[in-house]
């Protein structure tokens, strides 16, 4: 049983913002699967997922939601592995409704939320806590921090101008 990322969107029309989070884990070599289980649409549903998901090795969730979004605050209750929250945009508040509704958990139950609309980086937190337990990814993980550092220090408007 090899611990594998668990995404979970409320609806379809949140897939394209969570591409990006399918891509990251890729390039890193960290298994995943998504779902698309709405938490008020259907709860049973989510239920079972959950459970079955963690028997399964599901090590880490990524909940992503738009408006009001309980999608990974109930999940958090549901589970005891780490759950990162994707706030969307959406709605007359476009995110900072989802954003508020997401990083407010109440204590007990924590839900670590990243940036609106920035599944990247629920993809990259996943991957620091499974890093913790596996010596190669951590390495590929700080192989893929120091390939960021050198694209910054190579764009066109840094290149051959080193301070000092
Ligand atoms: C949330 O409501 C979903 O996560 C989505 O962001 C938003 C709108 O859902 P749909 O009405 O498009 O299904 O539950």
């Amino acid at each position: 049983m090899s611990p594998f990322v668990a995404i979970v969107v409320g609806s379809r029309s949140d897939l394209p913002t969570l591409e990006a989070a399918q891509r990251t884990l890729d390039e890193l070599g960290v298994q995943h699967e998504l779902r698309v289980i709405s938490a008020h649409r259907a709860p049973g549903l989510l239920d079972r997922y959950v459970a079955d998901a963690e028997r399964r090795g599901a090590a880490v969730f990524i909940a992503a939601a738009g408006l009001a979004a309980h999608l990974p605050g109930v999940i958090a209750s549901k589970t005891t592995r780490p759950v990162i929250g994707v706030p969307l945009k959406g709605g007359v508040m476009d995110g900072l409704d989802a954003l508020l509704s997401i990083v407010q958990m109440p204590r007990g139950v924590p839900v670590a939320t990243v940036g609106v609309g920035n599944a990247t980086n629920a993809a990259l937190l996943a991957t620091q806590i499974l890093a913790l337990a596996d010596g190669a990814l951590a390495e590929r993980f700080g192989a893929w921090r120091v390939r960021q550092a050198e694209a910054v220090a190579n764009d066109e408007t840094n290149a051959g101008r080193a301070p000092g």
